[in-house]
């Protein structure tokens, strides 16, 4: 909890400090007799108006535009370029996938996701490959994304993923302390960059309460041609519809869980709830510029269509709980003690 402290309040120091994010954040030193935050001083701390307060209740998802410099995103997008070069592929790397989980490359593909957890992999497209099983576009051309631990292990993704501006957009969000446990670079390449079905984050990095949230920066522009973003809004306050789970023998605890390859180990959706996804009458299509932050609650069911157009869609997305919140011990994602999850700060 942070205190009430308006410039010139008398319980509590002040001071306004620049941030990598090209705001200024007014940074408060809390006092012993400051009186409680309400979410309402909190947004309005973080920048947001109370309009925008109202919409992240309301409609579960904010669009931020020119949150990130061109000179932040050039930065990423020529790094993931360097990452991509450096990936030599193995006959275990990986195609991923949201649609076809029981084909024969499940194994392979579960194992190379579950060693990404701590690590910087490439995954490629589905479609990159002909029926033979050989790349039938260049590599630059071929990756799905990049992930899971590009926040952690690359110290350009670190410097973007980290900083006063999102630390306190996430506590005025109700992250109170904020983990960030996974980070991708979705490429969305053009003509062949995959679907991405209606889903629920909430799936995948489970808590309860349920606190993860999604930070999904443009990289690119993202438009209806390429493959922007659609939501449902409001669709926060429905349930959970699935759970992505990760059994098998001494799941989720400590080192070494969840390890490439592990024959124990194993992936599966679980079915929660028969509320439909939405449809066409109810789906918000969201394109936005480069640079735009579009944050959403993990109940938010959203997805992104095809890229059939000769435009990439880079985004990079941050997934972030609250450490107040217990963290599913099924969900495929833990840290072992070697790299302990980390804030936003
Ligand atoms: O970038 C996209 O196309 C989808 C991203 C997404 O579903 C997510 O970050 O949860």
């Amino acid at each position: 909890m942070g205190c009430r402290g308006a410039i010139g309040c008398h319980e509590c120091e002040s001071s306004r400090q620049p941030n990598n994010d090209g705001l200024t954040l007014t940074v408060f030193h809390k006092k012993a007799a400051c009186t409680p935050m309400t979410d309402a001083d909190l947004q309005h701390l973080a920048g947001l108006t109370p309009a925008q307060g109202d919409a992240w209740q309301r409609d579960g998802f904010l669009v931020l535009p020119g949150f990130k410099s061109a000179a932040d995103v050039a930065a990423v997008c020529a790094r993931a370029r360097v990452l991509v070069d450096a990936f030599e592929p193995t006959t275990d790397s990986g195609v991923f996938s949201t649609r076809d989980r029981s084909n024969q490359c499940t194994r392979i593909r579960d194992a190379a996701l579950l060693a990404s957890a701590e690590q910087v992999h490439c995954f490629f497209e589905e479609e990159a490959f002909d029926a033979q099983g050989r790349l039938c576009v260049p590599k630059a051309q071929a990756i799905n994304k990049i992930g899971h631990a590009l926040h952690d292990r690359d110290p350009v993704f670190d410097r973007f993923s980290h900083g006063p501006a999102l630390h306190s957009l996430a506590t005025a969000l109700g992250l109170a302390q904020p983990q960030v446990w996974q980070s991708q670079v979705i490429f969305k390449q053009p003509h062949i960059g995959g679907e991405v079905g209606w889903h629920q984050d909430a799936s995948f990095f489970k808590t309860e309460p349920h606190t993860v949230t999604t930070f999904w920066f443009a990289l690119e522009d993202a438009t209806l041609d390429n493959g922007c973003l659609w939501v449902q809004a409001g669709g926060h306050r429905g349930p959970l519809r699935e759970q992505y789970l990760c059994e098998g023998e001494g799941e989720g605890v400590g080192d070494g869980v969840c390890e490439s390859g592990h024959p124990d180990r194993h992936l599966r959706m679980q079915a929660l709830d028969a509320t439909p996804w939405p449809d066409t009458r109810t789906a918000q299509a969201l394109p936005v510029a480069a640079g735009t932050l579009v944050v959403f609650h993990g109940l938010l069911p959203h997805c992104s269509a095809a890229n059939r157009s000769p435009q990439s869609r880079l985004a990079y997305t941050l997934h972030v709980t609250d450490a107040s919140a217990s963290y599913s011990p099924l969900n495929w994602l833990q840290r072992s003690a070697g790299l302990p999850v980390r804030g936003l700060a």
